[in-house]
């Protein structure tokens, strides 16, 4: 499966390397209405060709996981970006069943000018912020080279409409108790011409609102816990000053400081409750999927 958006340039190349590197395997590529030539030098390479009407690599690759029926995905950029050549060490942890997705991580070994300015520190840091949050050790999860088993596309949906897309599968393929492995692959620079969709400020903020959005629904007691802890300190820390303000005289001189503390206070068991609440909610839902899951007859 690969989503192109305007790659006349790589695509052929592409088509071909994953054809001679893998003769066996279907080749589509998900189209967005390119203004080039992407469609036609696909077709002409042998490819299949859909097109998708929704703009953005988050609906293309929702439309892929509804749409193809394998035994095995392999999803991968239409830019040249990644190494074809290696695409069955990437197949095999799926094949051995170790894992349900390999994610073929490019911070290991990577050119120079193929990743631009902070965009090696940006992934570093989103990609800690979940390892922190979610107790993971992954290295690159924001990668566009996966390789995924039949029964994982059909259970996660991807809702995200842009480059967050990548976030959303990582984290809700946790979420469904899937196993994620890692292989370091090479990463290669775009060719000259040829123009990256991914603007830095705009996705990388995307991507950290998809970790919170996600961060609040999955784990409930961390996002909740977090706020009710912040205003829990602060209301302790004015509340101190207005007990003591209290022993020295039993008059509390410093009403306004004592609303607030109170504010504070309110607020933190708020969030706790919040939170205590959705956890148990979540915790009813994954039984039920559980429980469904069992009887539909899955292997998990
Ligand atoms: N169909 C479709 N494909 C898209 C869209 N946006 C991006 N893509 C494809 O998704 C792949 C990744 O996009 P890139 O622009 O290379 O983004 P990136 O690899 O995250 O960022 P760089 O490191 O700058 O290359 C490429 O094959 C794009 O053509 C879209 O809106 N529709
Ligand atoms: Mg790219």
């Amino acid at each position: 499966m690969v989503p192109c958006l305007n790659e006349e340039l790589t695509i052929g190349k592409v088509v071909d390397d994953f054809r001679a590197a893998l003769p066996e395997a279907e080749i589509v590529v998900f189209d967005n209405g390119s203004t080039d030539r992407t469609a036609e030098v696909a077709r002409a390479r042998g490819a299949r060709v859909v097109r998708e009407k929704r703009r953005g690599k988050g609906f293309v690759m929702d439309a892929m996981f509804r749409k193809l029926e394998a035994d095995v995905f392999v999803l991968v950029d239409g830019d040249d970006t990644y190494s074809a050549p290696d695409v069955r060490k990437l197949i095999e942890p799926v094949l051995a069943e170790r894992a349900d997705m390999a994610v073929g991580s490019r911070l290991a070994q990577f050119d120079a000018g193929s990743f631009r300015a902070l965009h090696v520190a940006g992934n570093r840091l989103l990609t800690g912020l979940v390892n922190w949050i979610f107790q993971t050790g992954l290295t690159d999860m924001l990668s566009g080279y996966r390789v995924m088993t039949a029964e994982l596309v059909k259970s996660v949906p991807l809702l995200s409409g842009g480059f967050e897309v990548e976030t959303e599968l990582t984290l809700r393929t946790l979420e469904h108790q899937f196993v994620i492995e890692e292989v370091p692959l090479p990463y290669y620079t775009r060719p000259a011409g040829s123009h990256s969709k991914l603007r830095t400020f705009r996705d990388g903020l995307r991507v950290v609102f998809s970790i919170v959005n996600i961060t609040r629904s999955y784990r409930p007691w961390t996002f909740f816990g977090a706020i009710g802890l912040l205003f829990g300190l602060a209301g302790l820390v004015m509340g101190v000053v207005v007990i003591q303000d209290y022993m020295e005289d039993q008059f509390v001189d410093r009403v306004p400081l004592a609303i607030l503390a109170t504010g504070c206070m309110i607020i933190a068991f708020l969030s706790f409750a919040i939170g205590t609440v959705l956890n148990s909610v979540n915790a009813r839902f994954r039984e039920l999927a559980h429980t469904l899951r069992g009887r539909a007859g899955g292997s998990r």
